[in-house]
């Protein structure tokens, strides 16, 4: 087993691995930003190093002083987190030629499901539903043109190179198809550097529904059933809940044997995710696959029991998996509600600062993964995710009682959060009897609370916050005397144990 992992990320995942860590009796090193210096990851690890300034592409992006850290430690396995390094195929390779191990799938796996028309191609080879529509980048407009008299409008265009909804466009008539064609290129381009993009059949108002899986390196693969994630907002996951009420136990047994024939058909082994959009007659099709451990997996532990990191390290420490399909049950319900350091009344711009107060939740059916703590520090460099609130009933009616009284109870002060704006979705009867699709937050919520979820800062806006607070922290840093930033943290090392 390994002796010392090395993780490569912040916030509440990284202080999520330290604890499956702990229990395991591994040593953790963590990295840390110069704008993570104080933060709750780097306190709680038993080793922690700066890996340089806050810029994420400087930081924690930056592979070469990564696993230059990691070998100069001696750490054997790095666990990437969710974000950053996680789906970086390059960051695979360089670690299996530093011969340290990646606590996740391999790079060739990871690489071919970032190619979501491969993708597409490969799991309608192997008998796992795709929606309709080609498996390869559209050539050009008669192309298009030929593949939308074939499945027929609606269609919905997307980026090859990248999933999240960037370079989506949806074509409901056909004088749409040309600027809508060239338009999403032209996002896919800026934002995955590869202009091509494919088209689907639209499937108006469907659900998220997504499948965990786990492979080992024998070939042997379990699912730990579904989750349901169609409360996004702008393509960002806002709250998850486990099982989904739109599943019945016969599409259960269907969408977790195809989600099983997915991570086949890919040779996955670790924690991957097959995503899939449910439609209303209950059909459902393959999405996409994240080669991952995701934000939500909490929701899956708290219903079947199971730890999906330490999983995730015994399968990569090359142990069979654990369990066997057999002994993996769910009871119960959980729900997930993602913490942001947000302003709701501000058209959500990031909020940043200092956590001056922080009172978590507890009692009965409630776990907080979190990332902040009093006195720490909030930066504008990455997601504003702050902690996640988990909460566990016996069944939905009391995983939402006890979601409602957790987020009355969690009390951050310092910066402002989203915890008020979940207030609304549970009072919504369209969430409380679960027939909400992914419009539900777009289409019910926007007209009710008006300019708070209306109009969405655009990215040059939030670009110009970022940069101006990079600003004011650069000419801040100036009147501050400099501080050593290479040190090692070692709180636990041998020569403190006296
Ligand atoms: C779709 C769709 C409807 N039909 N594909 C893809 C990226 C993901 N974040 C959103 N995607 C969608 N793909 C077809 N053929 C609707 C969406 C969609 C969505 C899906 C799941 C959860 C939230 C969503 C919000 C908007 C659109």
């Amino acid at each position: 087993m390994f002796k010392k992992i090395l993780i490569a990320n912040r916030g509440e995942i990284t202080v999520r691995i330290i604890q499956a860590c702990r229990e395991l009796e591994i040593r953790t090193a963590t990295i840390y930003s110069e704008a993570d210096s104080k933060s709750l990851h780097v306190r709680l690890s038993d080793e922690a190093y700066c890996v340089g300034p806050p810029e994420a592409s400087k930081s924690y992006l930056n592979i070469p002083k990564i696993i230059s850290i990691a070998k100069e430690i001696g750490a054997d396995a790095i666990h990437p987190g969710y974000g950053f390094l996680s789906e970086n195929a390059d960051f695979i390779r360089a670690c299996d030629k530093a011969g340290i191990t990646f606590i996740g799938p391999s790079a060739e796996t990871v690489e071919l499901m970032g190619n979501k028309t491969a993708a597409r191609d490969l799991m309608s080879k192997n008998g796992v539903p795709i929606t309709p529509g080609n498996t390869a980048p559209v050539k050009d407009l008669s192309d298009a043109k030929n593949i939308v008299s074939d499945i027929g409008l609606p269609i919905i265009i997307k980026a090859a190179a990248g999933g999240g909804g960037k370079g989506m466009r949806i074509v409901r008539e056909n004088n749409e198809l040309e600027e809508a064609l060239s338009l999403a290129q032209n996002e896919a381009g800026k934002a995955f550097n590869n202009p091509s993009v494919f088209i689907e059949k639209y499937i108006e108002a469907p659900k998220h529904i997504e499948v965990q899986i786990f492979g080992d390196k024998y070939g042997n693969y379990v699912h730990m059933f579904e989750r349901e994630c169609s409360v996004q907002r702008r393509h960002q996951k806002v709250l998850e809940e486990a099982p989904s009420l739109a599943i019945t136990s016969e599409t259960r047994e269907k969408i977790t044997k195809t989600a099983i024939e997915a991570a086949r058909a890919c040779n996955y082994y670790n924690a991957g995710t097959i995503e899939f959009l449910l439609d209303e007659d209950g059909s459902f099709y393959f999405m996409e696959m994240n080669t991952r451990l995701q934000v939500e997996h909490p929701v899956t532990e708290l219903i079947t029991g199971i730890d999906l990191v330490k999983e995730q390290i015994n399968v990569a420490a090359g142990n069979k998996l654990s369990v066997e399909q057999a002994d993996i049950s769910f009871r119960g319900h959980a729900i997930e509600c993602r913490i942001y350091a947000e302003d709701i009344d501000n058209n959500f711009t990031p909020s940043t600062g200092k956590i001056y107060h922080h009172k978590l939740p507890s009692g009965p059916g409630i776990r907080v993964d979190r990332g902040i703590d009093v006195l720490t520090d909030v930066p504008i460099y990455y997601d504003p995710i702050l902690a996640k609130v988990i909460t566990y009933g016996v069944d939905r009616k009391e995983a939402i009682a006890r979601m409602k009284r957790a987020l009355g109870e969690y009390k951050i002060v310092g910066v402002k959060t989203n915890i008020d704006g979940f207030r609304w979705i549970f009072d919504q009867e369209s969430f409380l009897s679960g027939k909400y699709s992914t419009n539900f937050l777009t289409k019910e919520f926007i007209p009710l609370i008006p300019d708070k979820w209306k109009n969405p800062p655009d990215e040059e806006y939030l670009s110009a916050v970022y940069l101006l607070s990079a600003y004011l922290k650069n000419s801040e840093s100036k009147l501050k005397p400099s501080q050593n930033n290479n040190s090692s943290h070692n709180r636990w090392s041998d020569q403190n144990n006296d």
